[in-house]
């Protein structure tokens, strides 16, 4: 990942800043991992530390700042540079509060999303030995609380490859998915749905 940093004349920045004045804050390689600790902080381990997180996922971001300074040796500065920049929307910070937006284990209410535009087609990656039981069974949230989709076939290809250097991709008739009442949101730049019946997947690559 990139660095992160602040300018007195550009603001905040990633990479470096336009007039090349600006101080980076974080590092890529330690922006990478707190982004990671943030992240499994927030969906899956918040008792491991003692945080407190509400039934709609948020916690106080002084005590998510706490912990993250014990861990990681850096403060709300680099957390809301991180949430600021995150390239796929994977945290939202609002009165003195943070949550992960999606990709939660632990039990929380993911019943809401930022807007009702979802597009009519939504794709997902996967290992391709998933394909055959994906498709007699659906797709299912598995570990977390909400089956994850992409936009694109790139950024499904992106989540495949956590699993394979070929991953299968798979293309989700979401248009049909709203018609027959089922629903889709939209968390940052990743769209989340309960579960995706067979009848709405098609393979395509
Ligand atoms: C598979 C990351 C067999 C499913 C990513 C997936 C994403 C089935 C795995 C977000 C199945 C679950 C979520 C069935 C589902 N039979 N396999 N019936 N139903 N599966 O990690 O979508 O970087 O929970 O295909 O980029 O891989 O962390 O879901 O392979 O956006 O922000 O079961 O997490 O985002 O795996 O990833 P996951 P995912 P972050």
């Amino acid at each position: 990942m990139k660095p992160l940093g602040f300018c007195e004349r550009c603001g905040k920045f990633e990479g470096s800043c336009k007039c090349g004045r600006g101080r980076i804050v974080i590092n890529g390689k330690k922006r990478e991992l707190v982004s990671k600790f943030l992240s499994g902080l927030l969906r899956h381990f918040p008792h491991s530390f003692g945080l407190k997180v509400d039934e709609e996922g948020w916690a106080r971001l002084e005590d998510v700042e706490r912990i993250v300074r014990e861990r990681h040796g850096v403060g709300r500065r680099e957390i809301e540079l991180i949430a600021e920049f995150d390239p796929k929307g994977r945290f939202e910070i609002r009165d003195g509060r943070i949550r992960a937006r999606y990709g939660h284990s632990i039990k929380v209410e993911v019943d809401w999303s930022e807007g009702s535009d979802i597009p009519s087609v939504l794709y997902h990656g996967t290992h391709p030995k998933n394909v055959e039981s994906i498709l007699k069974e659906g797709l299912r949230p598995m570990r977390r609380r909400e089956v994850h989709l992409s936009e694109t076939i790139g950024d499904a290809i992106e989540v495949g490859r956590r699993y394979h250097p070929n991953p299968a991709v798979l293309a989700i008739d979401a248009e049909k998915m709203l018609k027959d009442g089922l629903k889709v949101r939209k968390k940052g730049k990743v769209y989340t749905t309960d579960y995706v019946p067979p009848e709405y997947i098609k393979r395509i690559i």
